[in-house]
């Protein structure tokens, strides 16, 4: 079953574990999450799809646990979302209820409450591996967030994967401080958890502080919690007593990784993956861990590199070419878009990842960064330029607006929109976190004359990108 650990014969057979899951303030044992969770999946069943406020509390994993159990696809939806992208979010996913906790604005959905202390010992059958499990919404280049479907064989996959890779098992105490919105978080962490039977620890806000505290064993986090972490070297020499700390979503910087080997003594574990294929490439507990390489293909995985043509670049450390993979962990297709599925991947099903990269003779991978300058990741949060551009130009006083990522030494690259017209930035910056998700706003917004433009009329992103494009 997808969630190994919380069979109800073995838990009833005394398989339990008080502290199964620590989120919130809240403890949940397995005979909590497997009663609770199947209350849960009594009210849902009847449901074909339903939106899951993806707050990281008790209410959440229960709603994710009942929905699993019952074999009813849920909508993870950001905690932090604004109006247009919830409002896009729930109509393009025809979700039909609210399950668990209720946003301020629920959209006339019905819904159906999670009951903390409800319990339930109906048996479910295991619903089919092919079955979607999740929906989960991601930014493209431009509109607004696409559909994933992901199937619980790909979930199932690609946790094992990971366990082999990382020695991962029912012994580790798994912390992290992730949203429980996108793969980092929800599938890794918490369906990770749930599956190896390890004990998992949600610490609220991921700070150095908060992860110093937690005393596990293995630890996850994107790049900028980990060069909070480096800056506080008391708080990171407190993880020196776990086993393993990872890395993942977006490029790990070789000084924040030098930080952490000279503060942890651990060399943490970089990891590659993305919504649409889950994790696909790692480095291994048991083997080189370089900074910069994001390691080797998971067991199943294939990897490739090709130019433009679909021709094959050599694997000689040097070429680069664009990442394909082929791999039971991708994704069944975006959601209402046959158009957006048919171009992600080729004729022969391999997935264009839309990442530029180069392999060594070893098969090490060391991802050099994205095709589009129009996908943009933020403190590992991926955002696509054109929504923002979309939004910002529904404002009064804007004519027009061009959206890029600059580099930051905090957040990997800050959001920053060039504006031409009258508008205030800071209502500007307000208006995208109200509309969109407060993660998606401009750290900054620079009003200008013009936007340097080519002889075509299209925009010069990377000359704004690297310091171009003058204030009015
Ligand atoms: C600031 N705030 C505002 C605001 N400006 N609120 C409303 N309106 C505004 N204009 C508030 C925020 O709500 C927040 O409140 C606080 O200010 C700080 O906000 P922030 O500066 O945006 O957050 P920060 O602390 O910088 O976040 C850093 C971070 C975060 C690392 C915690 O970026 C994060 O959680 N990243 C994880 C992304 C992730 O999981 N990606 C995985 C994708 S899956 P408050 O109250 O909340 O403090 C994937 C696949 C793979 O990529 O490979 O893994
Ligand atoms: P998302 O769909 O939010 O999971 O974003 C996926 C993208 O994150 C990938 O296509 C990469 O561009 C980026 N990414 C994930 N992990 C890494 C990593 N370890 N190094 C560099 N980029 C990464």
């Amino acid at each position: 079953m997808l969630l190994s650990s919380l069979d109800p014969a073995a838990v009833a057979a005394g398989h339990d574990l008080a502290d199964a899951v620590r989120i919130d303030g809240v403890t949940l044992s397995r005979s909590d999450l497997v009663g609770a969770g199947t209350s849960v999946a009594e009210r849902v069943a009847r449901a074909q799809r339903v939106a899951i406020l993806a707050t990281p509390t008790a209410t959440t994993v229960l709603a994710v646990v009942g929905c699993l159990i019952a074999g009813v696809p849920f909508v993870p939806v950001p905690a932090d979302i604004g109006a247009t992208e919830r409002e896009h979010l729930l109509n393009d996913s025809g979700v039909q209820a609210w399950l668990g906790e209720l946003p301020a604005e629920s959209q006339g959905l019905a819904h159906i409450p999670v009951r903390m202390h409800a319990r339930s010992w109906h048996r479910y059958a295991e619903p089919r591996p092919e079955a979607t499990a999740m929906i989960m919404y991601t930014s493209g280049t431009t509109g607004l967030p696409k559909g994933v479907a992901i199937s619980r064989s790909a979930v199932a996959a690609d946790i094992d994967a990971l366990a082999q890779a990382w020695e991962w098992t029912a012994a580790d105490t798994l912390v992290h401080g992730l949203p429980l919105f996108h793969v980092h978080g929800l599938v890794l962490g918490l369906l990770g958890s749930l599956r190896i039977g390890n004990r998992f620890v949600h610490t609220g806000k991921p700070t150095p502080q908060s992860y110093a505290e937690a005393a596990g064993t293995l630890y996850f986090g994107v790049p900028t919690v980990w060069s909070r972490v480096a800056a506080d070297p008391a708080a990171a020499r407190a993880l020196s007593s776990a086993r393993l700390l990872v890395s993942g979503s977006a490029a790990l910087p070789t000084p924040v990784f030098e930080d952490l080997v000279r503060l942890t003594g651990h060399a943490p574990v970089e990891r590659y993956g993305s919504t649409e294929t889950l994790i696909t490439i790692s480095t291994r507990v048991d083997g080189e861990r370089r900074p910069g390489w994001v390691g080797l293909p998971l067991a199943g995985v294939q990897t490739r590199l090709v130019d433009d043509e679909g021709r094959p670049v050599p694997h000689d450390g040097e070429s680069i070419g664009q990442l394909q993979v082929k791999s039971p962990t991708n994704f069944s297709g975006y959601l209402n878009r046959p158009d957006a599925t048919a171009e992600a991947f080729d004729a022969e099903g391999w997935y264009r990842t839309g990442d530029v990269a180069v392999i060594d003779t070893d098969g090490m991978h060391r991802i050099v960064g994205r095709e589009s300058v129009d996908l943009i990741k933020s403190g590992g949060f991926r955002i696509g330029a054109g929504e923002i551009e979309t939004v910002l130009l529904g404002y009064p006083g804007v004519a027009e607006a061009a959206v890029v990522g600059v580099p930051d030494d905090d957040l990997g690259q800050r959001i920053v929109a060039f504006v031409v017209g009258d508008a205030d930035p800071d209502r500007l910056i307000q208006h995208v976190a109200e509309q969109l998700s407060v993660h998606k706003r401009p750290r900054e917004v620079r009003m200008v004359d013009a936007l340097p433009r080519n002889a075509m009329g299209k925009v010069l992103k990377k000359v704004l990108a690297t310091g171009g494009g003058d204030p009015c």
